[in-house]
């Protein structure tokens, strides 16, 4: 018999609602539930495919233990924590914790990272590394020198402008734009007369719904934003009234950006003044509505500065809520709070003197981790602080992280790598022990990623206060687990004392995975009992809860004018201009590469699922059809792609979206290590092994130059590929 049962797809962190048919303990089939409030029935083909995840052939059913010849056999996850634990205190008593090193993915929970990251704390290591030092550290590095608006900003639901720079939210379900049903959002919004903005060196699907698209040439944002700003601040467009309560540096941000002319700023990003000096004013005019960001403007060189102009154009137009404004969203898994009109000052991410120090390229420990950028260089060199074991929670850093060779050879050299996955994904393959993990309809969870992200980035949550608790739908008949029961196993085994979210944990009775949601829901402003006695999704609205005064005494400003950001502005504008895709003046290259998010997959997942990959089972090299031309091309052909650090080689695509000077790939493909030179028809190109972390680097969070790299192309003749 079928039933069918609600829940939230986990594919990707937009979480929309869905009904799953159940037959025997099986999913059988995904679609969106039309009933609930915020989705109306919004699904990606990711997501109605999740059962195919769940049922995959290849999935995993039990924890792999690496045999001495390579090859993997199964044990049962009791025995391999077991093994995994005696293991690791022999390294720690070798080499102390700093030796122990653990990478929280893409693909983990809330709960997971959470536990992680407590039960790293608790063996005493700092080495935790993750994926946010080479995507959007920038976001919070750079609130960090402006300030926090502690009412937060405008949202979507009542723009009348709206400027998206770098982000492509209709594929990605990220960038500002809220992730639930991107494309009829917008397009709703545009009837009722939203102004959208993009800039992008592409025609995305978002710029093709735009009324103005600047097609920036790839990594000249600084530019352009300075470009903007000073057409606002010239023209006198800015909120005067604004600036003068509540914003300090505006003189120094004025200054800065006056060299910013528009005829610089056109011979330097290709972009027409007159366009750039309309975008401007189309934006200024408006009176609700904000910049937002995605990968784009973060994974280019000056990734901080970017955000930062990002929030001083928001704080001179005044995109913050003011005092009696209703609160949009509230929270509901989150504890409530007050929400004033003020400032809150923050301590710059910057790294401190006495901040651990990696002992690569002068970077440090910073908000919590070392930067993803010495992960390899911290395994293969030796010493005292070399680390020799890696636990990898939900990612794949054997694919998604730059200088992939280095990568892969540390990954060989360490002592203990341990990944939790439910295949056998690049970095499963080079582990010792692969635990075999539950995936997303046989755990219960709740929607609160989409509300810290927010905390954290300031965009990418929930607009309104709606939440969803799932139970798990499925109880799996083979032996999987679930990621909070791997940190909770070995502090269990190895008697550390820990704490989840503050609090201690009791390491010898072990919880249900709904007890431990108890735990960590503790103080959510809506009761969790109430959002777990409901099924579905909710809102949880309270027109009460409205944006309340400054704080007497609470005088701190934004601050459009921090010191370092003018001076890394200053350094933008002395630079030389090369005209070509070169960074220097004399070197030779002839296109850009820059990132794409492609719709099937979520960077590396879904790769392994047939029904995702019949558009593409790889990542085409897409280039415009003027420069297939050029090149003496055709859709289908083998190109070699080298940058300065490497070379690759792809399929090439026509995509009248690219402009010419520009090849456009997607990241996380290329599966591994072991594979054969030619089998990127069948796994992809790894665009990582052109990007390197040794130049060009932020020196805050060590984040290499991943999108605008300048690269060569050529065709490649009498190349098999499979
Ligand atoms: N060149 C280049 N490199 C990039 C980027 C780029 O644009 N260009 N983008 C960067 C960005 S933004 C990111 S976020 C990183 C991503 O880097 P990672 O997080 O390292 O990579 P993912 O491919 O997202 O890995 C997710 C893994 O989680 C597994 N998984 C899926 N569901 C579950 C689950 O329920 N439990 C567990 N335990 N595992 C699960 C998947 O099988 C997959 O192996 O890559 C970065 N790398
Ligand atoms: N379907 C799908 N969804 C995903 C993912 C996925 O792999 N597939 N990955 C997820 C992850 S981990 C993340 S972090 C988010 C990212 O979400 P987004 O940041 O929205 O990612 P993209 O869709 O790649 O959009 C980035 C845009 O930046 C543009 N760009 C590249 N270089 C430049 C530049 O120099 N200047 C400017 N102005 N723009 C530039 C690209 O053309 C692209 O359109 O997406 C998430 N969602
Ligand atoms: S956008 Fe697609 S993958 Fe993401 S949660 Fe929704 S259905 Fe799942
Ligand atoms: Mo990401």
């Amino acid at each position: 018999m079928i039933e069918t049962k609600k829940s939230f797809c986990r594919f990707c962190h937009a979480y929309c609602a869905i009904e799953v048919d159940i037959e025997d303990n099986r999913a059988v089939e995904v679609r969106g539930d039309a009933s609930d409030p915020i989705y109306g029935g919004y699904t990606c083909i990711k997501g109605r495919h999740l059962d195919d995840q769940h049922n995959h052939p290849d999935r995993i059913r039990s924890t792999q233990r690496r045999r001495p010849d390579g090859t993997f056999e199964a044990i049962g996850s009791e025995q391999a924590l077991d093994e995994i634990a005696a293991k690791l205190t022999t390294i720690l008593e070798e080499r102390g914790p700093r030796a122990v090193a653990l990478w929280g993915g893409a693909g983990g929970a809330l709960m997971s990272l959470s536990i992680s990251g407590d039960w790293l704390r608790a063996i005493g290591s700092p080495s935790f590394y993750s994926g946010a030092t080479i995507d959007q550290e920038a976001k919070p590095v750079a609130q960090s020198m402006h300030g926090k608006w502690d009412a937060g900003a405008h949202p979507f639901e009542d723009a009348d402008t709206w400027m998206l720079i770098g982000a492509n939210p209709v594929i990605s379900m990220w960038g500002g734009i809220p992730h639930q049903n991107p494309w009829k959002r917008i397009n709703d919004a545009r009837k009722g007369g939203l102004k959208l903005i993009v800039i992008d060196p592409r025609k995305t699907e978002c710029a093709k719904r735009s009324d103005i698209h600047l097609q920036v040439k790839p990594g000249e944002d600084a530019t352009l934003l300075a470009g903007i700003i000073r057409t606002i601040i010239e023209e006198g467009l800015y909120d005067a009234d604004f600036v003068q309560a509540n914003v300090q540096g505006f003189e120094e941000l004025r200054e800065t950006v006056a060299d910013f002319t528009p005829d610089y700023v056109e011979e330097r990003t290709n972009v027409p003044a007159a366009l750039m000096q309309e975008a401007a004013r189309t934006f200024a005019a408006g009176q609700r509505g904000r910049v937002t960001s995605g990968t784009g403007l973060d994974m280019q060189p000056r990734g901080t500065l970017h955000e930062y102009l990002v929030l001083a154009l928001n704080t001179i137009t005044g995109r913050w809520l003011r005092e009696g404004e209703e609160v949009p969203n509230p929270y509901v898994l989150l504890p409530g709070r007050t929400w004033r009109a003020q400032t809150e000052e923050l301590d710059p991410l910057l790294p401190k003197d006495s901040a651990l120090e990696s002992r690569f390229r002068g970077l440090k420990h910073n908000d919590g981790q070392f930067p993803a950028n010495v992960l390899a260089d911290e395994i293969l060199t030796p010493g005292p602080e070399q680390v020799r074991a890696l636990f990898v929670m939900a990612g794949d850093p054997a694919v998604s992280i730059p200088n992939h060779d280095r990568v892969v050879e540390a990954f060989k050299n360490l002592e203990l790598l341990v990944t939790i996955d439910w295949r056998m994904s690049a970095t499963a393959k080079l582990s010792h022990y692969v635990v075999a993990c539950k995936l997303s309809l046989e755990r219960p969870d709740v929607t609160m990623l989409p509300e810290a992200v927010a905390e954290t980035y300031g965009h990418g949550g929930y607009t309104v206060p709606y939440a969803h608790y799932t139970p798990a739908l499925i109880e799996p008949d083979f032996d999987v687990i679930q990621e909070w029961e791997l940190f909770w196993g070995l502090a269990h085994r190895m008697r550390t004392p820990m704490t989840f979210r503050g609090k201690p944990l009791d390491i010898d009775k072990k919880l249900t995975s709904d007890e431990m949601f108890d735990v960590m829901m503790e103080g959510s402003r809506i009761p969790f009992e109430e959002i777990k006695g409901t099924r579905g999704g909710r809102l949880y609205p309270d027109a009460s809860i409205r944006v309340e005064a400054r704080e007497p005494g609470k005088d701190a400003r934004l601050n459009v004018g921090f010191g370092r950001m003018m001076e890394d502005l200053r350094e933008v504008r002395g630079e030389p201009l090369t005209g070509g895709a070169a960074l220097e003046p004399g070197e030779e290259y002839s296109h850009r590469l820059i990132t794409r998010r492609m719709r099937q997959v979520f960077n590396g997942m879904g790769q392994q699922i047939p029904e995702l990959m019949e558009k593409y089972s790889y990542n085409p090299a897409f280039l415009s059809p003027f420069d297939l031309r050029a090149l003496g091309l055709e859709a289908g052909d083998i190109v070699e792609i080298a940058s300065k650090h490497g070379a690759i080689r792809g399929v090439v695509e026509s995509d009248d979206t690219v402009p010419s000077g520009v090849i456009s790939m997607a990241h996380s493909w290329g599966d591994s290590v072991e594979r054969e030179e030619n089998t990127f028809r069948t796994w992809g190109s790894n665009t990582n092994k052109l990007v390197s972390f040794d130049e060009d680097f932020d020196p805050i969070y060590g984040m290499p130059r991943m999108t605008s790299l300048p690269v060569n192309i050529r065709k490649l003749e009498g190349v098999e590929a499979g």
